[in-house]
């Protein structure tokens, strides 16, 4: 009889979910996986960092609406996969961890690189597993990439003994049908539900819908756009939902939330009904939950029922994926045609109160960077980014016209997430042009990537987004702290050029606005990494704000 290993039966599992891409960083416990990879065709990706792996993985998820695949060896390991799995979850991206762990008959003496993978994760996945028998792996696998990917998506983790992944077994056949009982996500929306919320918009004099990633996971952004054409609703998104709504559509209102637009922050406080569609009501997108949204009657479409009611008081409930429930929504028969006066008066907002910017005087305003960046990509890359100034600038003026083009750090907020998330990106869609923005702060924490995209000849374009400083943190500093900018403010920077170069790839320094526009052409065009030192000027800071605690009709910094 054929015996095997149980690293075999996972690769063979892995196979059979037809994973393409790993991304990894090998070590003692996961040793004996490594070696069943060995001459697997399945392609690795090896990060320098393993936050570097988990957050490629992430960015593979985001672009590909495919598991992103992680291993990661034992105790340091896996517990430097926190912050993405973490990540992942806030943010609602699939992905199966595997992580190797010590031998069983040692789990529990503080043996060499133990961690309680188990406890660790149990918050931040949606699922975890510990194998325990080299029989039960294939099954494992295979629950795995269907809880990861089913209902809500989010990380799953399966932390692997080494004695189960080096041990030999007879070859195992797992031909049976997935059964667990305890999780049945229900995707199709109730129609009695539906139909309540037809009568609502048929009623409502002022409605307004709120898009979140919800509709990009579901990838119904058609469906969507056909609900708004037919209903003439204007829309407002999440930072995470750009991109489900074209930003140049007339009933779009952009972003909302503590550095979205005055309009369409003043659309929630003044809409009677208020439509969120895949969102989180999360509080950088309410604000005082006293204050939001008081005039609304709430509908809320999530698949995850738990998020429906979590903050918001939402007589309109419907747990459904955001594609089955407007494909249901465009069934129905509207009476109102359209919101004229309504519509009207929220684009007397936006021409009133435009995002503005301080006058440059030469230097590059970060405003003017990411304008220029969407002029020369025509507004067609996929852009990712950390966290921090930037992040909100990119949201702000980016545009974003298509779907599934938007990668960024949103419920968890990690800086560090950017670059590595664009080498998943453009591992996903090697077509696409792929921009990191990232802060000069954040990019310090992951850009050991360098080496892989080097390796890989991945033509991702770096922009630093370079002010000097930890900027939002010096931002919050000066509005909130009387200036003082305790621990903000980073003198002391590498030459990223030089450091560019000495990974072997080209670096670019701008500080003249003149320049810019060319520099970036020359960047965008050549078909390999390139990575822009873009100086901007330190002391700009993002605007409009909801002040913490405010409501979002309290937004401050609305005009110069
Ligand atoms: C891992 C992590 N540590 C700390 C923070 C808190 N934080 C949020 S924004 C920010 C400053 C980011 O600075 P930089 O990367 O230079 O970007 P900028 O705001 O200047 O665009 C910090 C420290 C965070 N979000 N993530």
């Amino acid at each position: 009889m054929e015996t095997v290993t149980g690293s075999d039966l996972l690769i063979e599992a892995l196979q059979k979910e037809g994973v393409e891409i790993i991304f990894g960083y090998p070590g003692g416990a996961v040793l004996p996986i490594y070696d069943a990879l060995y001459k697997n065709p399945i392609r690795h990706i090896l990060t320098r960092h393993e936050q570097g792996a988990i957050h490629a993985a992430e960015g593979y998820a985001r672009i590909s609406g495919k598991p992103g695949v992680v291993f990661g060896t034992s105790g340091p390991g896996a517990t430097n996969l926190v912050t993405g799995i973490a990540d992942a979850m806030m943010d609602s991206l699939p992905l199966v961890v595997f992580t190797g762990q010590v031998g069983q008959n040692v789990i529990g003496t503080d043996a060499f690189q133990e961690a309680d993978v188990i406890g660790i994760t149990m918050p931040i996945t949606k699922h975890n597993y510990q194998v325990t028998k080299i029989e039960d792996l294939p099954r494992i696998v295979k629950e795995a990439f269907h809880i990861a990917t089913t209902g809500r998506p989010g990380p799953v983790v399966v932390d692997i003994p080494k004695n189960i992944s080096a041990d030999p077994v007879v070859s195992i056949q797992d031909d049976e049908p997935i059964n667990l009982p305890g999780y049945q996500p229900n995707v199709t929306p109730n129609l009695l539900q539906v139909q309540k919320l037809v009568e609502a918009i048929n009623q409502a004099k002022r409605p307004l819908i709120l898009t979140g990633a919800g509709i990009l996971h579901a990838r119904a952004s058609d469906a969507f756009l056909e609900f708004v054409n037919q209903t003439k609703i204007p829309v407002v998104s999440t930072l995470l939902g750009l991109g489900a709504f074209p930003a140049s559509h007339p009933l779009a209102f952009g972003m909302a939330g503590m550095h979205g637009s005055y309009a369409a922050n003043m659309a929630i406080c003044e809409a009677d009904l208020l439509i969120n569609i895949g969102a989180r009501f999360d509080d950088r997108l309410t604000g005082s939950l006293a204050h939001f949204a008081k005039e609304a009657v709430v509908a809320h479409i999530d698949i995850d029922p738990a998020e429906i009611g979590k903050n918001v008081k939402t007589p309109i409930p419907i747990v459904s994926d955001a594609r089955l429930a407007l494909e249901s929504l465009n069934k129905a028969e509207y009476t109102t045609h359209s919101f004229e006066d309504w519509v009207a008066h929220l684009k007397d907002y936006q021409e009133a109160f435009p995002y503005w910017e301080t006058e440059g005087h030469g230097a590059i305003t970060p405003q003017t960077l990411i304008k220029l960046i969407h002029e020369k990509t025509n507004g067609e890359a996929i852009v990712t980014t950390d966290v921090g100034q930037h992040q909100m600038w990119t949201a702000q003026y980016y545009g974003f016209n298509q779907p599934n083009k938007w990668v960024t750090s949103g419920g968890l907020g990690t800086m560090g997430f950017g670059f590595p998330a664009a080498i998943g990106a453009q591992l996903a869609s090697p077509k696409d042009q792929v921009v990191a923005i990232v802060g000069d702060g954040g990019f310090q924490m992951t850009l050991q990537e360098l080496a892989v995209i080097k390796e890989f000849n991945l033509p991702v374009k770096i922009v630093i987004c370079n002010n000097q400083t930890l900027g939002m943190v010096r931002q919050w500093q000066e509005s909130f702290y009387e200036k003082r900018y305790s621990e903000s403010l980073i003198p002391v920077q590498p030459d990223f050029v030089k450091l560019a170069e000495a990974y072997g790839i080209k670096g670019f320094k701008v500080e003249d606005v003149t320049e810019l526009s060319q520099q970036l052409e020359t960047a965008l065009r050549l078909s390999e990494p390139v990575l822009i030192d873009c100086r901007v000027r330190g002391e700009e800071n993002v605007t409009p704000m909801v002040a913490p605690g405010k409501g979002l009709h309290q937004m401050e910094g609305v005009t110069p």
